[in-house]
């Protein structure tokens, strides 16, 4: 199989943390990349990139940033828990656009979904691909819609997508919860080549962590893109597994902290109200 796709590659969020990874690496690669983001791209313009500044709520500007391309990487929008006004144009209508640019272009979708799609799932319950969505805030909302409307554009309009749900992909394991999320650059870098370049997909979920000890995730589509992840949080467990907060919310829940923004709640909630597969 080839290392690198046959056709430009357009990559959206590219000046994000995550983003500025793909860029340097895959480019390094030897990919060729239209990079877009709504802000300057930080770091020089790699060999074989251009950037282009836009906004994903722009449909226009989309639409012409993708012609030509086989596959959009699609790593932009709001990344953190936001108030519903600040998450809609970004993730809700960019998102529209991103999958109406993909079906002119019969390209194919990877979506940096997350693990607040389902972050009011209990620690100690082990989750499949196909388990509900629990998400924890609007921003878990605008990803389980993400990974919806990939679902709807493959059943409608064969319109191939891979969902990565992603979990705390940083440079540090920097804390408990980190333990169990924690996807390496590295790891990411190869998921995301598997998910561009295996020949079949048709829409699938993954869950975006290396292999940790204590994660919290089991079935997935990973052997049909043959992605397996190389790195691991475990060597720090020792320094990061009393590192956590003082907010039972936030212990108590697989999102974390985003569980706790906004939490009206009196009582706790009964556990597993929708109980796992
Ligand atoms: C995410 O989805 C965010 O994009 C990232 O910034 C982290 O907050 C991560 O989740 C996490 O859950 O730690």
């Amino acid at each position: 199989m080839a290392d690198r796709p046959a056709r430009p590659v357009l990559l959206t969020g590219a000046s994000g943390a995550l983003g500025r990874v793909l860029a340097r690496t895959l480019a390094a690669a030897g990919w060729s990349l239209q990079l877009t983001d709504i802000l300057p791209f930080p770091d020089p313009v790699p060999a074989g990139a251009s950037f282009t500044q836009a906004d994903l709520a722009d449909g226009v500007a989309i639409l012409r940033l993708a012609e030509g391309c086989r596959t959009i990487l699609h790593f932009g929008g709001v990344s953190v828990e936001r108030p519903f006004t600040e998450v809609f144009a970004p993730n809700f209508l960019g998102l529209y656009h991103i999958y109406e640019a993909a079906r002119r272009e019969k390209a194919r979708v990877v979506f940096a979904s997350s693990n607040h799609t389902i972050g009011f799932y209990e620690r100690d319950v082990r989750l499949d691909h196909d388990c509900q969505f629990r998400p924890d805030g609007y921003y878990g909302v605008s990803k389980a819609y993400g990974e919806l409307m990939g679902r709807m554009y493959w059943d409608k309009h064969g319109v191939e997508n891979v969902n990565l749900r992603i979990g705390g992909s940083r440079p540090k394991v920097d804390d408990a919860r980190t333990l169990s999320i924690y996807l390496s650059y590295a790891d990411l870098v190869r998921l995301v080549t598997r998910a561009t370049l295996a020949p079949h997909v048709g829409t699938l979920v993954i869950w975006g962590a290396s292999n940790n000890s204590r994660g919290f995730w089991g079935k997935d589509g990973r052997d049909v893109i043959g992605w397996a992840p190389e790195d691991s949080a475990d060597p720090f467990i020792p320094e990061q597994a009393g590192n956590v907060s003082n907010s039972p919310v936030e212990e108590r829940y697989q999102g974390g902290r985003y569980c706790t923004i906004g939490y009206s709640r009196a009582e706790p909630s009964p556990r597993e109200i929708f109980p796992p597969r």
